[in-house]
């Protein structure tokens, strides 16, 4: 089968997001309200094994504040604070852009130009998705599956089930893009054939079940993508 589109995830993958990005917007909210978390380098490593930021700070409760879950207005705490950072987060990408990872915008693109279509499948709130890309070339991705839109998020295969529902698309058309094991485990679930990127927070998942695996995108173009993705269909992978 031709292929059609491809599908972005955000976090790692388009940018470096996560640990100059993210993490400094959560901290930012617990100073706000008060509170004694600190989330440095390597425990938000640790916490990157959860997906989503709500998600993320219940874990980190669980495992290290549990009292804070004591509260009767837990879940609106979690809430609040997860509001408070995505403001964080967004102002931060205002004063300045994270930029996009080499080889990401050559491709964006070419694709654009050479008619593929782009998607984006992340489990990041929309706002930021909107924060992180300068706005022609947001333009371009005509379907943007975001944060609570799903109800299961990464490593369940619902975001890209939903990109796939909105593109019309089977998956075999497609090509994902992912840095994470969560997020290779979801691509692959919908049963998309994916290019893996890792960085210092995801590199050492098991990417096995990847069509390629690379340190980034830089060299990437649209003819190596048909015939990786030509490869997958013709082999036995999917
Ligand atoms: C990205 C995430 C996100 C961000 C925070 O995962 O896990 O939760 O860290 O985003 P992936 P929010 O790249 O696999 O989609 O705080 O907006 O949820
Ligand atoms: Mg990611």
């Amino acid at each position: 089968m031709k292929l059609q589109a491809l599908i972005f995830d955000i976090d790692g993958t388009l940018a470096d997001t996560e640990r100059d990005g993210h993490r400094p917007a959560f901290n930012a909210a617990f100073r706000q309200a008060q509170l004694p978390w600190e989330w440095d380098i390597p425990l938000y490593g640790e916490l990157l094994t959860v997906t989503g930021g709500k998600e993320r700070i219940r874990y980190y409760a669980e495992r290290y504040a549990p009292t804070f879950l004591h509260r009767a207005d837990a879940d609106a705490q979690i809430r609040a604070l997860h509001a408070a950072k995505t403001a964080h987060y967004v102002a931060m990408l205002g004063a300045g852009r994270i930029p996009l990872l080499p080889g990401v915008e050559p491709l964006l693109r070419q694709a654009h130009a050479t008619g593929l279509r782009l998607a984006i499948a992340t489990t990041t709130t929309p706002e930021n998705v909107v924060a992180l890309l300068p706005p022609d070339l947001l333009a371009w991705f005509e379907v943007v599956g975001a944060g609570d839109v799903v109800a299961r998020k990464k490593p369940a295969s619902d975001i890209y089930d939903y990109v796939l529902h909105a593109l019309q698309l089977p998956p075999a058309a497609c090509l994902a893009f992912e840095d994470s094991e969560n997020g290779l485990i979801a691509a692959r679930a919908a049963g998309l054939a994916t290019v893996v990127t890792p960085n210092d927070y995801t590199r050492h998942g098991d990417f096995r079940a990847a069509l390629a695996w690379l340190p980034h995108l830089r060299g990437v173009d649209c003819e190596l993508l048909q015939l990786w993705h030509s490869g997958a269909y013709n082999s036995d992978k999917n």
